[in-house]
């Protein structure tokens, strides 16, 4: 079997590494040189448990090769990147544009799927496109002709930090253009899957991977909103979740410093943007999530302010943790807003980052390590919930003023802990 990858990046290069392990020979395409070069040489260029030893392996062995060109296979996995611009409208041109590199060495008893999260529609437009490029192949459900080609959505549902394992393990959902598609992408999947296959059509399995995004973002929301009203009420709000969590039917998850990444923080835009007047929770989820890190930003700087010479150790910039993924953080947000008040005073900890990232050049910042935060910095702000920080006894931190955002110490004295936070409103 050949298979070919349509970009490799946090999906695409795990999922290809896994497809080549079957023995598949798998063509990773990307249209970075940088990336090409270092696959190729064996190497990754991106942080995620375990992937090194997986990459090296199978190009060693020569069932994974990468590119910056396509070539003729069996299966085509697209798996590039879909933003939205400044308005909250889904941005394919990235899919689109895999699907017309690919068009040309299409041949019949191909198949084509989309793993990309992506407007609901939008398998049906690949689809359409690769029927304008390619007038000679039958498109699958246009007529009632058999098709030529099958093409499917199958969205990735993997947590970085367990992608291997999750890539394996998950059930996936898997939606043709029409039945006789899903079925064909169900036997590409069940080579490396263990979790079960379920098929769908390719609209529902779009939906899906949405709602499964906004799901988890309404209720990181109403945890969120859950904090600002024990803060309002004197209350730990941690606390307050454990206890409501020991009824049988509640749930709630954790707050934070609002919700990063490029999925959770992202998708659920995808919903409001296709029905405006149908989403008023999801908006309003997306609205308070994001409203949390301002909240935090506002604590932070008048802690810092109240205290007008000390030291502050901003702990973590990544949007999780125990991974080096900055992207859309809320950590990052709020460390960059602080340094931009405060310069030198905020020293950053973050032990996933050789240095600290341009964004933070010219403010004064500085990137130190845990034990040097611990001996020199008074005001500590918790923004990410990094092992090595969670595991700071009490003793180190006993006399600090603390924000901890993330309710990793729930030792922290209640004198020290929060306090200056609530006069900020
Ligand atoms: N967060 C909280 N409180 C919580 C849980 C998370 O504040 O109780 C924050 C995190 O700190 C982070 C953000 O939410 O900033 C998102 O983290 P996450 O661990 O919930 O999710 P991601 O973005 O790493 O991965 C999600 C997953 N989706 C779901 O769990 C429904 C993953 O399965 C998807 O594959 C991935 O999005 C994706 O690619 O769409």
């Amino acid at each position: 079997l050949n298979v070919v990858v349509m970009g490799l990046g946090y999906i695409g290069l795990p999922t290809a590494a896994i497809i080549a392990r079957t023995g598949a020979r798998v063509l990773g395409v990307d249209v970075t040189e940088r990336v090409v070069e270092t696959i190729n040489s064996g190497r990754v260029h991106i942080e995620e448990v375990d992937l090194d030893g997986l990459v090296s392996g199978v190009v060693a062995r020569g069932t994974l090769r990468a590119a910056m060109t396509v070539e003729p296979a069996d299966v085509f996995v697209i798996a590039v990147p879909t933003p939205f611009d400044a308005a909250h409208a889904p941005d394919i041109s990235y899919v689109l544009g895999a699907a017309t590199t690919i068009a040309p060495v299409l041949k019949p008893g191909d198949t084509v799927i989309l793993e990309s999260t992506s407007p609901v529609g939008t398998t049906e437009k690949v689809r359409d496109l690769l029927a304008t490029l390619r007038p000679d192949l039958r498109v699958p459900g246009r007529t009632r002709d058999q098709a030529d080609i099958a093409i499917a959505y199958c969205p990735e549902r993997v947590l970085p930090g367990r992608i291997l394992v999750e890539l394996i393990d998950n059930d996936r959902v898997i939606g043709g253009i029409t039945p006789r598609c899903a079925r064909k992408a169900l036997t590409f999947y069940r080579r490396f899957v263990r979790g079960a296959c379920v098929t769908t059509t390719a609209r529902a399995a779009e939906m899906t991977k949405l709602t499964e995004n906004a799901f988890r973002d309404v209720n990181i929301a109403f945890a969120n909103e859950l904090s600002l009203i024990a803060d309002t009420m004197n209350v730990d709000v941690w606390e307050v979740i454990r206890l409501a969590n020991r009824h049988p039917r509640v749930n709630i998850l954790q707050p934070g410093p609002g919700v990063g990444g490029h999925c959770i923080a992202v998708d659920p835009w995808f919903l409001v943007h296709a029905a405006p007047d149908q989403t008023p929770l999801i908006r309003t989820a997306r609205e308070v999530n994001d409203g949390k890190t301002d909240h935090v930003i506002a604590q932070v700087a008048a802690m810092i302010a109240a205290d007008p010479a000390a030291p502050v150790a901003c702990l973590g910039l990544a949007f999780k943790a125990n991974i080096d993924d900055f992207r859309e953080s809320p950590a990052m947000k709020v460390a960059l807003a602080v340094a931009n008040r405060f310069g030198d005073r905020v020293r950053i900890v973050e032990p996933y980052a050789a240095a600290l990232p341009p964004a933070f050049d010219g403010t004064g910042a500085t990137l130190i390590d845990v034990d040097t935060a611990i001996e020199t910095c008074p005001i500590m702000v918790v923004l990410v919930d990094h092992d090595v920080f969670r595991s700071i006894p009490l003793e180190e931190r006993s006399e600090k003023t603390v924000l901890d955002t993330r309710g990793i110490w729930p030792d922290q004295p209640r004198g020290t802990a929060q306090q200056p936070a609530r006069t900020a409103g």
